[in-house]
């Protein structure tokens, strides 16, 4: 599949800037300046890249309790983004929401969600809407290798398969269900098997190459907008942090995870640009600088955005 410098250098933007906002939340939290629970996504950026990078505006995705990469690489804002995790004002949810309550419905963004599995319907329902409305839109639901145990997963598979919905099943193979291995959650290796009991496609890639996810996304997109149905695409990466900030992480196995943080998407990419010569270390240098500028300028902003007031507490709550 060809694929255009733009887009490629495009790709690298997209997970330096999930870096550099997951590298600092790290920093923020530690530092006691963003309440609430914040899971973060380090070492999983190739897998909402590469999706994202095969949607289009109009397209929907549904998040989960680890969003921030979904909704950036989705065209989250920046600083609206950081300034909800810092419970401002001036957050999406005007500092109401915090990390997992992200949402941006003109971006298509359907919003993160802290309760594991519930993004599974939501899709098929945004899916079924874009089918009912002949749009052209698909959906894209990303979720866990936990996840892929609910029956929501199952429903929604099922649903879906049977109405040929427009819908793209990302599962984010991390390995871990907050403290559990996928070897003590499940039989199989691979939840891509799963497609098979649904009789969709179901396709394992390497998580940690966006390029692959990329190609698998957008093959499966095509599919959806053509009106062939769902597929399954699993993506297997790992998870650097603890389930969330504060989790040490104490039951991984360091050798595993040694093995993982050599695999980093973001250096094994920079040395394909490189090598394809689609980019020079001073080009990518520069990229480089404007997001960390970006990012500084989105703590700055929050830092000095109001909290929300006592008076706001029951606002936006209930529809009027
Ligand atoms: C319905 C529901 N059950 C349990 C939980 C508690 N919980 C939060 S995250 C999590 C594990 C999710 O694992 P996975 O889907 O693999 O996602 P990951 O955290 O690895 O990205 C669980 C069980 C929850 N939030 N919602």
């Amino acid at each position: 599949m060809e694929i255009t410098k733009e887009k490629l250098l495009g790709f690298y933007e997209t997970m330096l800037t999930i870096r550099a906002f997951e590298n600092k939340a790290v920093e923020l939290f530690a530092d006691n300046q963003l309440p609430g629970f914040v899971h973060l996504y380090l070492g999983e950026e190739a897998v909402a890249t590469g999706v994202c990078g095969s949607l289009t505006d109009k397209d929907y995705i549904t998040s989960t309790h680890r969003g921030h990469g979904h909704l950036l690489a989705k065209g989250g804002k920046v600083d609206l983004m950081m300034a909800e995790l810092f419970g401002k004002a001036t957050g999406y949810c005007k500092g109401k929401g915090g990390s997992m309550h992200i949402a941006d419905v003109e971006l298509g963004i359907l919003g993160a969600n802290g309760i594991v599995g519930a993004g599974q319907p939501i899709s098929a329902g945004a899916a079924f809407a874009c089918q009912y409305k002949k749009t052209d839109a698909v959906a894209v639901c990303f979720f866990g290798d936990g996840a892929s145990n609910r029956g929501t997963f199952h429903e929604a598979l099922n649903m879906a398969s049977i109405w040929k919905l427009p819908l793209v099943f990302v599962c984010e193979n991390n390995m871990y269900g907050i403290s559990n291995c996928q070897r003590q959650h499940m039989r199989i290796t691979d939840v891509s098997d799963r497609a098979g009991a649904y009789g969709i496609p179901g396709v394992t890639v390497d998580g940690n190459d966006v390029i692959a996810v990329y190609e698998a996304a957008a093959a499966a997109v095509a599919r959806a907008r053509k009106g062939d149905g769902p597929s399954l695409i699993e993506c297997k990466t790992w998870r650097w942090r603890g389930h969330f900030e504060g989790d040490p992480g104490a039951y991984k196995d360091p050798a595993e995870q040694e093995v993982w943080l050599q695999k980093d998407p973001i250096p094994r990419f920079e040395h394909k640009l490189v090598e394809l010569k689609y980019a020079s270390n001073a080009e990518l240098d520069e990229i480089k600088a404007k997001v960390e500028a970006q990012i500084a300028a989105a703590i700055k902003f929050s830092q000095d955005s109001p909290y929300p007031g006592p008076e706001d507490a029951l606002t936006d709550v209930y529809a009027e």
